[in-house]
C-alpha cells in the first residue's frame, strides 16, 4: 500500500484547495487531447476538436475536464483509500472504454504542467513531487483492472 507522509498530505491538501477545478480540469483535459492527438479518438461525440482553438473552446472538453478533476478530488479526499475509491472507474475505464493505461500517464503530466502553470511559486519541488506521486497512484489505481 502507498504510504503518504504527514508533509506530503499537507502539501497536496494545501494547493488542492486553492485549485480551481474546471479551469485546471478543461485545460488539462484540452491540452492531452493537443499535445497527444491520438488520445482523442476516445471522444468521438465531442465535436470539433480541429485544432487547439477549438479544443479549448468546446463545451464537452470543459465539462469533461471538470468531471475528471473532481474525481482527482475525491482521491484527495481520501488519499488512503484511492484503490476503492477508483474501483468503478477502473472497471468503466478498462473494461468498457479500453483505454491503454499509459493514457493516465499523460493526462497526470499534462496535469502537472497546468497546476504548475497557474499557482507558480505554491507549486515548489516539494509539492512537485507529492502531486507526481499522487498522479501515478491515481494511474496505477485507474488501471488496476488491467493487472
Ligand atoms: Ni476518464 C469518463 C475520470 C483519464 C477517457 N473519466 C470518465 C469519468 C470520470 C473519469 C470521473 C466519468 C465517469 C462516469 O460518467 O461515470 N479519467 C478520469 C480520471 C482520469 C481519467 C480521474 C485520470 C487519469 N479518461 C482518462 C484518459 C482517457 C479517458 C487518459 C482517454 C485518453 N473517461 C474517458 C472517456 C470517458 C471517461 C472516453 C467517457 C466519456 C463520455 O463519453 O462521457
Amino acid at each position: 500500500m502507498v504510504h503518504w507522509t504527514a508533509e506530503e498530505k499537507q502539501l497536496i491538501t494545501g494547493l488542492w484547495g486553492k485549485v480551481d477545478v474546471a479551469t485546471v480540469g478543461a485545460e488539462s483535459l484540452g491540452g492531452m487531447m493537443c499535445v497527444y492527438p491520438w488520445t482523442q479518438r476516445f471522444f468521438p461525440d465531442f465535436g470539433n476538436l480541429s485544432s487547439p482553438t477549438a479544443i479549448c473552446a468546446n463545451p464537452k472538453v470543459r465539462a469533461h475536464g471538470k468531471k475528471v478533476l473532481t474525481a482527482f478530488g475525491d482521491a484527495i479526499k481520501s488519499l488512503d483509500n484511492i484503490k476503492d475509491t477508483f474501483a468503478k472507474l477502473s472497471e468503466l475505464h478498462c473494461d468498457k472504454l479500453h483505454v491503454d493505461p499509459e493514457n493516465f500517464k499523460l493526462l497526470g503530466k499534462i496535469l502537472l504542467l497546468v497546476l504548475a502553470g497557474h499557482h507558480g511559486k505554491d507549486f515548489t519541488p516539494a509539492c512537485h513531487a507529492a502531486y507526481q506521486k499522487l498522479v501515478n497512484v491515481v494511474s496505477h489505481a485507474l488501471a488496476r483492472r488491467y493487472h
